[in-house]
């Protein structure tokens, strides 16, 4: 029971199970994981496949020569063990000339050495057969209110994208992008905060339609926004492409903890969202095993982060087909929403029930019966019905 299967489409990032425990005040707690080795130890706990940063697998710097090896040896663990790559993105944060930013850094020679980057690994994305290209833009953002012309640096956002949109486009790449909101961490402010920071820039490109979000639990969590509703927006727009599943407690630093931990509730609705909207993407895991823990620790909240995913699922969907539960939804109202409020303009004016006759006094007397209804799905989440 909740072991996972290849078709749950569980995927890691390689810098997740390989994050070596360094914070801003500690050093590494871990050496360093072989990515061949993640890939084998993935597979084993039953995941669908691994994402990367080109830095995640390719050193910084490495020779071309280095990196052919790298990468055929790194193809060689897919094909042995199955596992695939539907994702694949750039590190444009680590290294000190991303300091202010890649695609937004004031310093044009920067920029243009951010797309050049970002483009040699969408080559190697696509080589892979991923899908999806991640732009999380940690770097893109000020601390100080002269640092940064917001306005210009959105152009120049806007640019990279255009930019790289004419890329797959020529290529002929079937590639889209997902473009990852956060709202500070590592810079003070970051550009493009939230999910709706993110799908608002999205309809001023050149080409929208090759670009989605990549919302993530904790990063909508540090606004203290309700990652749930975030999700369900970016599903109604069409806009969800990608997912980043972690866990974190409130506004406080990004916490990354395993799926699961962190706010349950929300976690719960999230997968109940997720299975019930048609989202066939994979359900990718970015957190951070602790860094108080060995690898024993790193593969068990690896695993873990699955288990708690099927486990919620399990909930969920026991919460949809209890019948008491259905007629909570009913009593609650739920059907009614879903049902167009007018036929039209002229048959909403012409309608004196809706106004001249409308019984203010009495609607507004009808209790809504949320408690009964949220405490139906408490007790599906602690597992008591
Ligand atoms: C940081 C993140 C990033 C992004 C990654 C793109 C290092 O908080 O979430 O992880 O997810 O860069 O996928
Ligand atoms: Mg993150
Ligand atoms: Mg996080
Ligand atoms: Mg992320």
């Amino acid at each position: 029971r909740f072991t996972p299967a290849f078709d749950d489409k569980f995927t890691f990032g390689l810098w997740t199970v390989g994050w070596r425990g360094n914070d801003p005040f500690g050093d590494a707690t871990r050496p360093a994981l072989d990515p061949v080795e993640s890939v084998r130890r993935l597979a084993e706990l039953g995941a669908h496949g691994v994402t990367f940063h080109d830095d995640d697998l390719i050193p910084f710097g490495a020779s071309a020569s280095e990196r052919d090896a790298i990468v055929k040896r790194f193809r060689a663990a897919l094909d042995e063990t199955g596992l695939v790559v539907p994702m694949a993105t750039t590190n444009l944060f680590t290294h000190p000339v991303f300091k202010d930013g890649g695609f937004t850094a004031n310093d044009r020679d920067v920029r243009r050495y951010a797309l050049r980057k970002t483009i040699r690994n969408i080559d190697l994305a696509v080589e892979l057969g991923a899908r999806t290209y991640v732009a999380w833009g940690g770097r893109e953002g000020a601390e100080s209110g002269g640092a940064k012309d917001v306005r210009d640096a959105l152009d120049r956002m806007k640019e990279a994208f255009d930019l790289l949109g004419d890329y797959v486009t020529q290529q002929g790449y079937d590639l889209k992008f997902a473009i990852e909101p956060k709202p500070n961490e590592p810079r003070g402010d970051i550009l493009l905060p939230t999910i709706g920071h993110a799908l608002a820039f999205i309809e001023r490109l050149e080409r929208p339609e090759l670009v989605g979000v990549n919302p993530e639990v904790g990063h909508e969590q540090m606004a203290g926004l309700n990652f749930p509703h975030g999700i369900a927006q970016a599903l109604w727009a069409g806009k969800l492409f990608h997912i980043d599943l972690n866990g974190q407690t409130g506004i406080k630093y990004d916490q990354d903890f395993r799926f699961g931990a962190g706010d349950v509730r929300q976690a719960f609705w999230l997968v109940d969202l997720l299975e019930t909207a048609g989202y066939e993407g994979p359900r990718h895991f970015d957190f951070k095993p602790v860094r108080t823990d060995g690898f024993d620790g790193v593969w068990e909240s690896a695993k873990n982060c699955m288990r708690n995913y099927l486990i919620l699922k399990e909930r969920a969907a026991a919460f949809r087909a209890d019948p008491e539960v259905q007629e909570a939804l009913r009593t609650s109202r739920l059907d009614e929403l879903a049902r167009p409020t007018a036929d039209g303009l002229a048959e909403l004016l012409a309608d004196k029930g809706a106004f001249e006759e409308f019984d203010v006094t009495a609607a507004a007397e009808r209790s809504m019966a949320f408690e009964r209804l949220d405490q139906l799905a408490m007790d599906h989440l602690l597992g008591v019905r």
